[in-house]
């Protein structure tokens, strides 16, 4: 709980997986409101680490190496640079980002199982599990997919459903299919470590609900987000299991044991384990004690993540934390639910998204209206969705008009009056009181909302105050005044900039930009949170700098040209898994099975339409012994004259079959392209009739 004792604070963010870029799903999820926070408290002075990096073990890395056909540490070496810049350029202000395949990682890590075992912490178990023969390989995670038990999702992974969120274990899917060879699996016996997450639900669940550990308060469950008691209540409610905390792989951390060859740290106990590691990195590198932010009970740590790693962070890495001893639990874990975009799930397959480091590139200087539209639909609490006319809207209409307009016009008024020198104010002038009385109101809100977590509401309250500002100037009006009344445009213009002074601050953690873009116009040297509120932020007589633009409008091509960037990339995407889908093969079959197919080479002797249906051709076929009348859906596919003489398989020892009053004597085989053009399976040289194919 946020309260006296609270000294320090770690913000962690989720570690991306360096498989792929990070897009605008990644970063309303968890990136984007963990920065805010982070710059809320600096903005206040405060004790303030903020740690990520990315997670760059587990099937999600190797299975995207084995697509590129490239080794996972170039994929990992890849993507993490190519998402620390992407992160860089976009504000995202980490104290460090660092990586779990770092050798600190990796012995961090190491050492942690090794005391977690060395407390019995791990039962050790040999049963059996999936095997794919072909590979040689046991698939754990997502190396198997299959039909989700629970919800009857079709993709499900091996340790989790992405549909409903449940975290599933791969004996438990239905049909399940290795995401390597594409066929079913084996079981195979193998030996592991498990977490018996049955025995931990009693404290859990009084440390969720309640809020207390070990009878005593640790944080206000009313501050944490319902969706996430929520799940966690209904995980805990359906009883927890074992889970395996160890994997057959060889990318990954070692498992520190004896008799552990070819064994690694499962990645979901390891990448967590890595805000441990780049706290150490990042105080080495600094001076500072790793333990005060991890183990003093005046640290407060927040963990921002995405609402399908729920699970991870308030179930398996607490228990983790607590087996191990010594360590802090989250005081909030404030995780959101997911974006979608133009109306469909953001998808890194179908190349459905809003990729951050392509943005970077084609909105150059342009991270606030991207930071500021993702905040005002945070999915905080459902699902949300972005559209570039919504993202266009938002900055045409109140970043440029109200925001950018407010700020520009009370700096140009100021120079074209004054030479840019602030003027003087008489507090007496009329609507002064009112104005101070909103900033107090809404700087206060504006707090209150932040610390609530709720990103969203608290940057309405942040632009409400350009709002007010540009309300004020539209209403006062000093450019009719100016002839006339020159004292009351001093204090007019005085307002605004103190205004314009707050706008800058209580906007800097959304829109940090723009806000020292701003500050430097206002040529306010530095600012606190703490001022936040005050109406004598900008002294008379200061010199103002050079009016600037904060915001320009996005016109329609630039809008068009996205969304048809969008369009054609997932298009070609369609076309390119649509081309290359081959259907998996089928289960294995007997030899014996086989044996009774009855194929033969038969010649088209004729074939006419069936009266009354557009689909069937009645073909004769000579079989060498025998003439058969088969009936054929092929009818659009084929002309008569395609077909007579032609040489085709035939399967005959189908029962007969009869369509249309028409007893039907067998099968043409065909193959189907992607297309769905249907084509004979032709000899490639002329066979006698009725010769059987085996
Ligand atoms: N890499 C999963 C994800 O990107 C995972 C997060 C780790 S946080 C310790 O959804
Ligand atoms: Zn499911």
């Amino acid at each position: 709980m946020t309260n006296i004792s609270t000294k320090r604070h770690l913000i962690t963010a989720a570690l991306p997986y360096a498989n792929g870029p990070i897009h605008i799903g990644h970063l309303a999820g968890a990136y984007l409101p963990a920065d805010i926070h982070a710059r809320f408290l600096r903005l206040q002075n405060k004790d303030v680490l903020f740690v990520s990096g990315s997670d760059e073990h587990g099937a999600a890395i190797t299975l995207r190496a084995k697509k590129e056909s490239k080794t996972p540490k170039e994929i990992v070496d890849q993507y993490h640079q190519l998402n620390q810049k992407a992160f860089e350029e976009f504000g995202i202000s980490f104290d460090i980002f660092h990586r779990t395949s770092s050798e600190l990682h990796h012995k961090t890590a190491s050492d942690f199982f090794k005391e977690l075992d060395s407390k019995k912490a791990f039962t050790k178990k040999t049963n059996e599990q999936f095997f794919d023969e072909d590979y040689n390989q046991f698939l754990a995670d997502r190396y198997i997919t299959g039909t989700c038990p629970k919800c009857g999702h079709e993709d499900a992974y091996g340790d989790q459903c992405e549909k409903c969120g449940s975290s599933l274990s791969p004996t438990e899917l239905i049909n399940p299919i290795s995401t390597l060879s594409k066929k079913k699996p084996v079981l195979k016996e193998t030996s592991h470590w498990y977490l018996p997450m049955q025995n931990e639900e009693a404290w859990l669940k009084d440390w969720i609900e309640n809020g207390k550990l070990n009878s005593e308060i640790h944080h206000d469950p009313k501050k944490w987000r319902k969706q996430v008691i929520g799940q966690c209540k209904s995980w805990i409610d359906g009883g927890l299991h074992e889970r395996a905390m160890t994997r057959d792989l060889d990318w990954g951390v070692k498992v520190p044991a004896e008799n552990a060859d070819g064994k690694v740290l499962y990645v979901w106990l390891d990448a967590p384990i890595g805000y441990i590691s780049a706290t150490k990195q990042w105080a080495s590198d600094h001076g500072k004690k790793w333990e005060d932010y991890w183990k003093s009970e005046e640290t407060e740590m927040l963990h921002f993540i995405g609402k399908d790693n729920i699970v991870f962070h308030c179930i398996i890495f607490p228990i983790i934390l607590k087996k191990h001893g010594g360590f802090n639990l989250p005081t909030n874990v404030p995780a959101n639910e997911f974006l979608n975009l133009e109306g469909k799930k953001i998808s890194t397959s179908r190349d459905w998204a809003v990729w951050l480091h392509e943005f970077n590139e084609d909105f150059p200087n342009q991270q606030d209206v991207l930071r500021y539209v993702l905040t005002s639909i945070a999915p905080e609490t459902k699902d949300s969705e972005f559209t570039w006319s919504d993202f266009q809207a938002r900055n045409n209409s109140e970043l440029v008009a109200i925001y950018g307009n407010f700020i520009n016009r009370s700096v140009v008024l100021t120079h074209k009056y004054f030479d840019g020198v602030v003027p003087s104010i008489d507090e007496s002038i009329e609507g002064f009181s009112e104005v101070k009385n909103q900033l107090e109101t809404l700087s206060k809100s504006v707090s209150q909302k932040l610390e609530n977590l709720q990103y969203r509401d608290a940057q309405n309250e942040a632009i409400a105050i350009a709002r007010l500002g540009n309300k004020f100037l539209a209403e006062k009006e000093p450019w009719k005044l100016i002839k006339t009344e020159q004292k009351k445009v001093e204090s007019i213009l005085n307002i605004s900039l103190q205004i314009a002074a707050n706008a800058c601050i209580a906007l800097s953690p959304f829109l940090p930009n723009s806000s020292q873009k701003l500050a430097e116009i206002l040529n306010m040297a530095s600012f606190t949170w703490e001022n936040l509120g005050k109406v004598d932020l900008i002294s008379n007589g200061q010199q103002l700098n050079k009016a600037e633009h904060l915001f320009s409008r996005i016109e329609d091509d630039i809008i068009e040209k996205q969304i048809n960037k969008l369009k054609s990339k997932s298009e070609s995407t369609k076309t390119e898994m649509e081309e290359t889908e081959i259907a998996p093969f089928k289960e294995h079959i007997q030899f014996d099975d086989f044996v009774k197919l009855d194929i033969r080479v038969g010649t088209i002797l004729s074939a006419e339409p069936v009266k009354k249906s557009n689909k069937l051709l009645q073909l004769s076929i000579d079989l060498g012994i025998e003439t058969r009348t088969i009936l054929s859906g092929i009818a659009k596919y084929f002309s008569v004259e395609d077909l007579i003489g032609k040489q085709v398989q035939v399967l005959c020892n189908l029962p007969p079959r009869k369509m249309m009053g028409i007893e039907s004597n067998g099968m043409v085989l065909m193959a189907e392209n992607s297309d769905g053009q249907l084509q004979l399976m032709q000899p490639g040289s002329s066979v006698k009739n009725g010769i059987s194919i085996s």
